[in-house]
C-alpha cells in the first residue's frame, strides 16, 4: 500500500523552503533517513522518513515553500512498513538503586559504631543509652541496612510531627570509615615508609639545590610533605596504568606537589639526577617544569592543573566524557577511575565546587575526589576560626556525593575506643583549625595542656602516655592504612562520585623549618639544621656530609626497596603519570561534503552561523567525521539554530528520557537519549569549556580522536574562560570553538554585556590557537575543512576559534584560486575601477568587509578612486607570520630580506591602506608593522550598546559612509587627494566632527 511521507509539526513556522532534497525515486530507504532539509531564517533541519520502503514519488524539489502537512514523497509497495513511535527509555529501575547501594563495600563491613557526640541536653541519659542500646541490637542481629531503614523512619515520622530535627549536613569530627571496618594496606609497611622517606628526602632536596643555584627559581617544599602518604598509596596500591589491553586511569596531581612526582619517577629511573637537578630550568632542553604542564613535557604530565581550581572542575566533565564515550558505544567499560587531588585552599576557587553537582547528578561513581586537608593555604589557616572539613563534608553530601572523612591516624582508635561517653569527640568537634594548626606547630606537651587538658576526664585518658606519644597521634592523611582503607572503599562505592576529605600537616616533618607554620607555603631553602632535621625524621641514610651537599638518595636498582617500588608499579599495569597517543586519524571529509557552500547564494540570505550549522549536518553524512563529533552547546542551541540536532542526534542523557517531553509531536522535539551525541551544559560556559577539553583530548586519554565543536556567545568565551581556554592549550586540545553571535554591531539588541570586539585579540595571545573571523560561507567551509584536516587528520596539537555572526545576507561564491589566501589570513576579493584619480588598499573582516565592499563602489563610482578590496580572515594569522618573517630577517642582517606574506599580497600595489572590522583597532593593527605603507585603521573601540545595526556601525564609524568618509581623508593626508573632497564628503554623510570619540561615550 502506498504511503504518503509528509511534513511534520514544525513549530511555529510556516512556508519553509526546501533547501536540499536527499532522496530520489527509486531509492530505499529506511524509518528516519532524511528526505529533504527544510531551512527557515534561522535555521536548517531535515525532515526523516516515518516509514521504511522504496520511494515512489517525489512531491517536491529544491526552492518549493512548505508547511506542516506538505507531502514531500510517497512509498510504494509493502514495503511502506509503518513504525510506532519508540518507547520512552527507562533506563534504571529503582529496585537497582537499591541492590547497588547494598553492595556499597564500605558499609556492609560496619559492625560497630564507636563514638556518638554527647548531647549538652541530655536529661535522661539513661533513656538515651536505651535508644543507643537498641540500636547497636539492630545493627548486630539485623545489619547495618536495617538499621538505616529504621532510623529512617524515625526521621520521616518526626518531620511528620513538625519537629525542628538537628542539622544533619555534617557527622562528627570522627574517621567517616570505623577502625573496626577499616581495611588494612596489604603493602609492606617497613618498606613502604623508607620509600616514603626518599621520596620526600628527593622532593625537598631538588626544591633546596635549584635555589641554591639560583633563589629566582622558586619551588615549593611543604605541600608534598603534606600529601606524601596520599600520594603514595595510590601508587603503590590503586592506580593502574594504561596499558594495550586496559585504558589507565586519570590522575589530577594537585599542581604544586609536581616535586614529589619528579621525586619517585626519580626512583623508578624514568627521570635522571641530571633533569632534577633542572627543576624549573626548562629554557635548555630536559628540565623539569615548575608544574604539570603536557606541553612542556609532553610525554609525562596528561593534565595542567596548577592554576587553582581548574583541575576539579576539568576532572568532573573528563569523569562525564568517559561515560559519555561508553555510553556511546566508543569506549569499553572498564571500570577506569578519574582521581583528582587538590588543597583545602583551592576548594575556595569557584570552578572547584562550580560542579560537584553535576558529577553527583550523572552518578560519577568513576570519579574521586582527595582534598588533602592540611588546614592552610598560602598566608595561613584556610579557616582559623572555623573546620574546613566539616565545611566540606556538608557541601559535598549536600551535592550528593560519597564523603569519606579521613582526620584520625590509627595512634588515636584506642583512644576513641575508650571514650565511651563521647567526650573526646566533642572535644575533637569543638576544636576550630587555628586551634588544630597550632598543636602541630608546638609540642606533645602543647597538645596535652590544650587539647586534652580542657576537660579533666580526657586530660585522665592520657595520663598514661608520655609527651612523645602525644605527639605521635597522627592525622589520617600520614597513615597509609587510614588512607589506603578509603581508598579501597572509594573504588568500590557505586552510583555516586566520592571524595575523601584527609586531614594532614602541612610541611610535614619539616620541623621548626616549616611545620604547621604560616609561613610554610613559601619554605624553599633549608639550612644544614634543617636538612639533618628532615634526614632525621624520616631515617634518610645520608652522611652528614651528603646532607651538608643536598645530595639526592636513590639505592640500587637491586634494593629491596627500588624493587619493590617497582613491581607495584609493573602489577599496576606501569608509570604514572605519562601521556601516550595511540589514537587512530580521522580521515578528512571529501571536498563534495562542502560543495554547496562554494557557490553563490544568490539573493538567499543566510547568516555564517546558518552556514556552520549546515556545515555540520552535511559532516553527519560522513561515516569517519559523523561519529566523532561532540557539538557542545551551553543553553543556547536554539539561537544558534542547532536544535534540529535534537531530534537528529540527540541530547546526552545517561538515563535516557524518563517523560514525554512537551514538544514530543514536533520535529525538532527535546529528545534526551543514552547514546546522545550533543552535550547540552546547560548555563555553564566553565562546564561547557571543560567538556570540550575532554572531548579534545580524548586522542590522548582514551586514544580515540575525537571533533569537539563548541558553541557560545562569543562574549561569554576568552574572555569568560581564559584560563580555561590557556589550559586547553597546554594540554594540546584539538577541536573547534566556535564564537558565535561576534563582533561589535552584528548582535544588534544586546547591548554593553554582549556585543564582543576583542576576542580575537585574546585569542591571539595563545600560541597554538589559530583564530579567523570568516565572511562568507566558502570563507567558511575552505577554513573548517582545513582545520579538520590540521588536526584530525595530521594530529597538529592546534586549536581553532572561529567567529560566526547571526546577520544574514547572501554569499557570493568563491574566487578561484582564494583557498590559499583565505587561509593564510588574506586574499584580493575584489577590484573596483574608478578614474585613477587615487588608488586605494581596502582591507575588510568579518561583517564590515560587506561596509568596505559597499564603501568600495562608492569611492570608486561617485569619487573615481581605484580601490582593491582585501578580505582579510585572519589579522591574527596574519600578524603570526609577519612577526616570525621579521625576526628571521633582523637574525640575518647580511641576507636578502624575506617577505611577509602582507606584504607579499600588497607589495606591487600602489595606494594608502584601510582597513576595518568589527573588533577594537588593534586587532587590524597587528600587521600595521608589516604592511610598509601608510595604514588608517576603522574598529569598534568603545563600549557595546543595544540598537539597530545600522545605527551601531555608524556609532562605531565602521559603516560604509565613514569608509567613505575616512578613506577621502586619509588620501588627502597623504596628500593624494584635495582635502576639500573629504569636506565635502562630510558635509554630505552627515558626519558630526563635534562627536567624541566613542571609548568616551
Ligand atoms: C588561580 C590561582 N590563584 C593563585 C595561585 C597561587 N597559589 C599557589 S599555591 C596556593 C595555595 C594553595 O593552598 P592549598 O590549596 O590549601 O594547597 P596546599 O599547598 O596547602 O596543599 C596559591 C594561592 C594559583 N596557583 N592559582
Ligand atoms: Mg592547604
Amino acid at each position: 500500500m502506498a504511503k504518503n511521507i509528509s511534513v511534520p509539526d514544525i513549530g511555529d513556522f510556516k512556508d519553509v523552503e526546501i533547501i536540499e532534497v536527499l532522496v530520489k525515486p527509486g531509492d530505499k530507504i529506511k524509518k528516519n533517513d532524511p528526505i529533504v532539509t527544510l531551512e527557515s531564517d534561522k535555521s536548517s533541519v531535515e525532515v526523516p522518513s516515518p516509514f521504511e520502503g522504496k520511494i515512489s514519488e517525489l512531491k517536491v524539489k529544491i526552492g518549493d515553500k512548505v508547511s506542516e502537512g506538505s507531502i514531500l514523497a510517497t512509498l510504494e509497495g509493502d514495503e511502506a512498513r509503518e513504525e510506532k513511535k519508540p518507547v520512552v527509555e527507562k533506563e534504571i529501575k529503582p529496585q537497582e538503586i537499591q541492590k547497588e547501594e547494598k553492595s556499597n563495600g564500605q558499609i556492609t563491613k560496619r559492625k560497630k559504631i564507636y563514638a556518638q557526640a554527647i548531647s549538652k541536653d541530655d536529661i535522661d541519659p539513661v533513656e538515651t543509652q536505651e535508644w543507643l542500646d537498641s540500636l547497636k541490637g539492630v545493627i548486630e542481629n539485623d545489619g547495618p541496612f536495617r538499621a538505616g531503614y529504621l532510623i529512617k523512619k524515625i526521621i520521616d515520622e518526626a518531620y511528620s510531627e513538625g519537629l525542628a530535627l538537628p542539622d544533619t549536613r555534617t557527622t562528627p569530627y570522627i574517621n567517616t570509615i570505623p577502625a573496626s571496618a577499616d581495611i588494612k594496606s596489604p603493602g609492606d609497611q617497613n618498606i613502604e615508609r623508607k620509600i616514603r622517606a626518599y621520596i620526600r628526602w628527593n622532593a625537598a632536596a631538588m626544591v633546596v639545590r635549584a635555589n641554591k643555584k639560583n633563589p629566582e627559581l622558586g619551588g615549593h617544599i611543604g605541600t608534598f610533605a603534606s600529601a606524601a602518604t596520599l600520594y603514595d598509596v595510590g601508587m603503590n596500591h590503586f592506580w593502574r596504568a594504561k596499558t594495550n589491553k586496559f585504558g589507565g586511569d586519570l590522575i589530577y596531581f594537585q599542581g604544586h606537589s609536581a616535586p614529589g612526582m619528579y621525586a619517585r619517577a626519580f626512583l623508578e629511573g624514568r627521570i635522571t639526577e641530571r633533569q632534577l637537578d633542572r627543576f624549573r630550568q626548562e629554557v635548555e632542553p630536559g628540565g623539569l617544569s615548575s608544574y604539570p604542564h603536557p606541553w612542556l613535557m609532553p610525554k609525562f604530565w596528561q593534565f595542567p592543573t596548577v592554576s587553582m581550581g581548574l583541575g576539579p572542575m576539568m576532572a568532573i566533565y573528563q569523569a562525564r566524557f568517559t561515560k559519555y564515550l561508553i555510553n556511546r558505544g566508543l569506549l569499553k567499560d572498564e571500570g577506569r577511575k578519574i582521581w583528582c587531588h587538590l588543597g583545602d585552599g583551592e576548594t575556595d576557587e569557584p570552578e572547584s565546587l562550580g560542579a560537584i553537582s553535576l558529577a553527583a547528578r550523572e552518578k560519577l561513581d568513576n570519579l574521586i575526589f582527595v582534598v588533602n586537608c592540611n588546614l592552610q593555604r598560602l598566608d595561613g589557616p584556610v579557616r582559623g576560626n572555623g573546620k574546613i572539613i566539616q565545611e566540606l563534608e556538608g557541601r559535598f553530601r549536600g551535592a550528593g556525593w560519597n564523603v569519606i572523612k579521613v582526620i584520625w591516624g590509627s595512634y588515636w582508635d584506642q583512644l576513641l575506643a575508650k571514650d565511651k561517653v563521647g567526650l573526646l569527640v566533642k572535644r575533637m568537634t569543638e576544636c576550630v583549625d587555628g586551634e588544630y594548626q597550632a598543636f602541630k606547630a608546638k609540642s606533645g606537651k602543647y597538645v596535652r595542656d590544650n587539647f586534652f587538658g580542657k576537660y579533666p576526664e580526657l586530660k585522665e585518658l592520657v595520663s598514661n602516655m608520655t609527651d612523645a606519644d602525644i605527639w605521635r597521634l597522627n592525622r589520617g592523611g600520614h597513615d597509609p592504612h587510614k588512607v589506603y582503607s578509603a581508598y579501597n572503599a572509594a573504588v568500590k562505592n557505586k552510583g555516586k562520585p566520592t571524595v575523601i576529605i584527609a586531614k594532614t600537616i602541612k610541611g610535614y616533618g619539616m620541623g621548626e623549618s616549616g611545620e604547621s607554620i604560616n609561613t610554610t607555603h613559601q619554605q624553599k631553602k633549608l639550612d644544614e639544621k634543617d636538612l639533618l632535621y628532615y634526614r632525621d625524621r624520616f631515617n634518610v641514610p645520608l652522611t652528614d656530609k651528603q646532607v651538608k651537599n643536598i645530595e639526592y638518595y636513590k639505592p640500587s636498582d637491586s634494593s629491596k626497596e627500588i624493587k619493590y617500588l617497582k613491581s607495584c608499579r609493573t602489577k599496576l599495569g606501569g608509570n604514572i603519570p605519562e601521556r601516550t597517543t595511540f589514537a587512530k586519524l580521522i580521515k578528512t571529509p571529501p571536498l563534495d561534503i562542502f560543495e554547496n557552500f562554494m557557490k553563490s547564494t544568490g539573493s538567499k540570505e543566510m547568516s555564517t552561523t546558518m552556514v556552520l550549522v549546515r556545515m555540520l549536518a552535511n559532516l553527519l553524512r560522513d561515516k569517519n567525521a559523523a561519529p566523532r563529533l561532540v557539538p557542545i552547546i551551553p543553553d543556547e542551541a536554539r539561537t544558534f539554530g542547532m536544535e534540529g540536532f535534537f531530534q537528529k542526534i540527540g541530547i546526552y542523557a545517561h538515563e535516557g528520557q524518563k517523560y514525554e517531553p512537551e514538544d514530543s509531536e514536533q520535529l525538532s522535539s527535546y529528545r534526551e537519549d543514552k547514546s546522545g551525541q550533543v552535550l547540552q551544559e546547560g548555563i555553564t560556559e566553565a562546564g561547557a569549556m571543560s567538556s570540550w577539553i575532554a572531548a579534545g583530548t580524548a586522542y590522548t586519554n582514551h586514544d580515540i580522536e575525537m571533533i569537539p565543536i563548541y558553541l557560545f556567545y562569543s562574549m561569554f568565551g576568552f574572555q569568560r574562560i581564559g584560563d580555561l581556554a590557556w589550559a586547553a592549550a597546554d594540554s594540546q586540545t584539538r577541536g573547534f570553538l566556535i564564537g558565535a553571535t561576534s563582533g561589535k554591531t552584528t548582535l544588534a539588541g544586546e547591548g554593553l554585556q554582549h556585543q564582543d570586539g576583542h576576542s580575537h585579540l585574546l585569542a591571539s595571545a595563545i600560541p597554538n590557537c589559530v583564530s579567523y573571523d570568516p565572511t562568507f560561507a566558502y570563507e567558511m567551509a575552505v577554513i573548517f575543512r582545513d582545520g579538520l584536516k590540521r588536526m584530525h587528520e595530521k594530529k597538529e596539537n592546534i586549536y581553532y576559534y572561529i567567529t560566526a555572526m547571526n546577520e544574514n545576507y547572501s554569499h557570493p561564491a568563491k574566487p578561484a584560486g582564494s583557498d590559499k589566501g583565505i587561509l593564510k589570513g588574506m586574499y584580493l576579493f575584489k577590484e573596483f575601477k574608478g578614474k585613477g584619480k587615487a588608488k586605494v588598499q581596502m582591507l575588510g573582516a568579518g561583517t564590515i568587509l560587506r561596509e568596505i565592499i559597499k564603501g568600495a563602489e562608492i569611492l570608486s563610482k561617485d569619487y573615481g578612486i581605484d580601490c582593491k578590496v582585501w578580505s582579510v580572515t585572519s589579522f591574527n594569522e596574519l600578524k603570526k607570520d609577519g612577526m616570525e618573517v621579521e625576526r628571521k630577517n633582523l637574525l640575518n642582517p647580511s641576507e636578502k630580506s624575506k617577505k611577509s606574506y602582507v606584504e607579499t599580497c600588497l607589495h606591487g600595489e600602489e595606494g594608502t591602506i584601510i582597513a576595518a572590522s568589527d573588533y577594537i583597532r588593534s586587532y587590524s593593527d597587528q600587521i600595521r608593522p608589516f604592511v610598509k605603507k601608510p595604514f588608517y585603521s576603522l574598529g569598534t573601540d568603545g563600549f557595546g550598546r543595544s540598537d539597530t545595526r545600522e545605527k551601531l556601525r555608524k556609532f562605531f564609524e565602521v559603516d560604509k559612509k565613514h569608509i567613505v568618509v575616512y578613506t577621502l581623508s586619509a588620501l588627502a593626508n597623504e596628500q593624494l587627494l584635495e582635502s576639500k573632497q573629504a569636506e565635502k564628503a562630510i558635509k554630505k554623510y552627515n558626519v558630526d566632527q563635534n562627536k567624541l570619540f566613542p571609548t568616551k561615550l
